[in-house]
């Protein structure tokens, strides 16, 4: 086989010579258990260097101290430009429902069909060792390894986008980055150029709303929707395009932290989100996600009053509902983070043939921009060799050579055409019928002979999506992108930022402004004249996180404070309760022995209820102990379920719990946990406008 580069994963094997494991990966050759250089010299002292005598200095000669210092020093590489900080995990992907009529992709061909995946979690502004908490969008890319090839669908938890064009990307990406003098706020978009960006660019505004509201503060990224954004295209085997928006939906619904919450674990558990997905998988609580699809035609798209290719908008539900065609599981934890989480390298160019792109421009601008990045990032162009990148399918073409080849090709054919077989040689692989073939435009606009730099008349509405969205939320979280949009304001310190940020607001809701206004003691300024009036739309319900809650204790974490005292048989069952009910139980003490964690290191912000099974004894040496009351107030505080033995309610005083619905005896903690009990905002967090 001369230029076909890889047969199969068997075929790698035997091209390297290095045994593969099951999802592909290179291993060390360690089956001996000796030590050895990077080349194989057995080490025999890995403790003291080679030196001239034995307090004298240290030798040139000693290659196994040079090579392995040399090693490290270049053990980094780049981070993500956005999206540094992510997490990653191995799954399967199935079809649940044929689609052949929308698209010729052989996955889609049959239900039960299915192909390996990677899947990696991201926060987008913050560098590869910031927090998980931040109030940021969130990213959710999977690689399918399909039959014909990667296909990576490069997703956000949000629906839209903050830009247009892709043109205004990296404007947008160096405004909410740490500001370039003092390289401060990390993770933050509560600063002054972020909000400058902001209020000079209205198109911004529908996402903002998105980063306002508890969507930017997912509890787990086992409980996000993911969203292609892009209006993308599926073609059938007659030729046939339909325009598709991807959707991702978790089956443990959607569910958000509070912000307090949020601001906390930041320093209790800056991991919180990645220990999270990483011990679902490890006890077999394996993420599932539904994968649906949007489609429509050409018809539907002109009817909008709106443009189907602006990333800035989305399409309700309720115009063009959700059909779902597979399940997502992650069922696997990475190896190794850096070789798998670190190295993979995702492409929403990467389609199989039957899925295609659309005209949308800032779509247009990521097909060049991450292959682009992964060259920068991983060294070479031949980051796809690398195992976690590499396609599990047959890949064979005439590009060639490059830094860190590791495929051997064999023969003369590195050109195509070429008639080596007819002297014999292996000809190599030629295109084919079935290949990738790009779709005709659907939308043929009168214009597209032209070369124009400019932005279309149909992207000029920039409010009535953000208002649409505001106005179909419940008023608790009303309440809570009004308490975002007060605070992330509260931190800018250019007045005139913050003036001209609410001049746009009032476009989006009068009252809403009005309120951002009053926690900012400012008077409404004018309200900016938007390009183009916005329409008021029917709410879509979609949008709401609580309108669409799972009251279920699955994927919930209730930690029960004991101590020494405690009933174990009561600990014992409501363990057991709570397990039966799908939820995970921690037990948390005074002391680390006692329980799973230690109460200082421990608050109840980790854990979604509480659970106080204590004597009244102890309770009341709980009362002098401070990280004991604020776990108990920041519980009721952050509106969770309180279960509670009779002895306990020295502490519930002491932390200014007082008797809802959400406070109940131990045994009925289990059903009280599955949601939280908003009702208490009102009261705890008055001061807010
Ligand atoms: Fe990305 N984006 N992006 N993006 N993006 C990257 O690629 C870029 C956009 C998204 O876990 C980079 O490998 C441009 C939308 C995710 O490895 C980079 C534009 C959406 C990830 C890049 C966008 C995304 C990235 C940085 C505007 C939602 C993380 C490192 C035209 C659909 C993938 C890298 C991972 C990563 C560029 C806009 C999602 C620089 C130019 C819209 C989930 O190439």
């Amino acid at each position: 086989m001369a230029a076909a580069v890889r047969a199969s994963e068997a075929a790698m094997g035997d091209l390297l010579d290095l045994p593969l494991g099951s999802g592909g990966e290179t291993q060390q050759r360690d089956g001996t258990g000796i030590l050895t250089t990077d080349h194989g010299v057995p080490i025999s002292d890995n403790q003291n260097s080679l030196k001239a005598g034995p307090r004298g200095p240290v030798l040139l000669e000693d290659f196994v101290l040079r090579e392995k210092i040399f090693h490290f020093d270049h053990e980094r590489i780049p981070e993500r430009i956005v999206h540094a900080r992510g997490s990653g995990a191995h799954g399967t992907f199935t079809v649940t429902r044929a689609i052949p009529e929308l698209t010729r992709a052989a996955l889609f061909q049959k239900a039960g069909n299915s192909c390996e995946t990677f899947t990696r979690f991201s926060t987008v502004a913050g560098s590869k060792g910031s927090k998980d908490t931040p109030r940021d969008v969130r990213g959710f890319a999977t690689k399918l390894y399909t039959a014909e090839g990667n296909w990576d669908l490069v997703a956000n938890n949000f629906a839209p986008f903050f830009v247009q064009d892709a043109l205004k990307f990296p404007d947008l990406i160096h405004a909410v980055k740490p500001e370039a003098d003092r390289m401060f706020p990390q993770a933050a978009s509560a600063h002054d150029t972020f909000w400058d960006f902001v209020s000079l660019m209205p198109e911004t505004m529908h996402t903002v709303m998105w980063l306002m509201s508890d969507r930017a503060l997912p509890r787990s990224y086992r409980m996000m929707e993911g969203f292609g954004v892009h209006t993308f295209r599926m073609v059938n085997a007659e030729g046939k395009a339909s325009f598709v928006k991807f959707h991702w939906k978790p089956r443990l619904g959607v569910q958000s932290l509070l912000w307090d919450e949020a601001v906390k674990i930041g320093g209790a558990d800056p991991d919180f989100n990645r220990r999270d997905l990483w011990e679902a998988i490890d006890r077999g609580d394996f993420p599932e996600f539904d994968l649906g699809i949007q489609v429509f035609d050409a018809a539907f798209a002109s009817a909008q009053f709106y443009d189907v290719l602006d990333a800035t908008k989305i399409i309700p539900e309720e115009d063009v509902p959700v059909q779902i065609i597979g399940t997502l599981q992650l069922n696997r934890n990475p190896d190794n983070f850096f070789a798998e989480t670190e190295q993979v390298a995702f492409m929403p160019q990467n389609v199989p043939p039957g899925i295609d792109f659309s005209d949308d421009p800032l779509l247009q601008g990521r097909l060049f921009s991450y292959l682009d990045t992964q060259k920068s990032r991983l060294g070479t162009t031949n980051f796809f060799q690398i195992p976690i990148n590499a396609p599990r399918c047959p890949f064979a073409n005439m590009q060639r050579d490059g830094m860190m080849q590791t495929l051997v090709h064999k023969g003369r054919a590195n050109y195509e055409p070429n008639s080596l077989d007819k002297a014999g040689e292996d000809q190599g692989p030629r295109p084919s019928e079935q290949g990738f073939e790009t779709i005709r435009r659907m939308d043929q606009a009168e214009d597209a002979n032209q070369k124009l730099r400019v932005r279309a008349d149909s992207f000029r509405d920039h409010f009535s999506h953000a208002r649409l969205f505001y106005r179909s939320q419940t008023p608790v979280e009303q309440d809570h992108i009004v308490n975002a949009f007060t605070f992330e304001l509260s931190k800018v310190d250019l007045p005139h930022v913050r003036l001209a940020v609410l001049a746009q607001l009032r476009n989006v809701d009068e009252t809403m402004a009005a309120r951002v206004a009053k926690g900012l003691a400012l008077d409404l300024p004018p309200r900016a004249a938007p390009a183009s009036e916005p329409v008021d739309m029917p709410a879509s319900d979609a949008l709401s996180i609580l309108k669409n809650a799972a009251e279920t204790l699955e994927g919930r974490k209730v930690g029960i404070l004991m101590d020494e005292d405690s009933d174990a048989s009561q600990v014992r069952a409501l363990v057991a309760a709570i397990k039966a009910a799908g939820g995970v139980a921690i037990t948390i003490a005074p002391r680390r022995g006692l329980g799973d964690g230690q109460l200082d290191g421990t608050p109840s912000v980790v854990v979604d209820a509480i659970a106080l099974v204590l004597t009244e004894a102890a309770a009341r040496k709980l009362c002098q102990h401070k990280p004991a009351i604020d776990f108990v107030s920041d519980a009721f505080a952050h509106c969770k379920a309180i279960g509670h033995a009779a002895g306990a309610q020295p502490l519930l005083d002491k932390a200014g719990v007082v008797a809802d619905a959400g406070v109940v005896p131990l045994d009925a903690l289990p059903a009280a946990a599955v949601r939280r009990y908003h009702d208490r905002e009102a009261r705890i967090w008055a001061a807010h406008p």
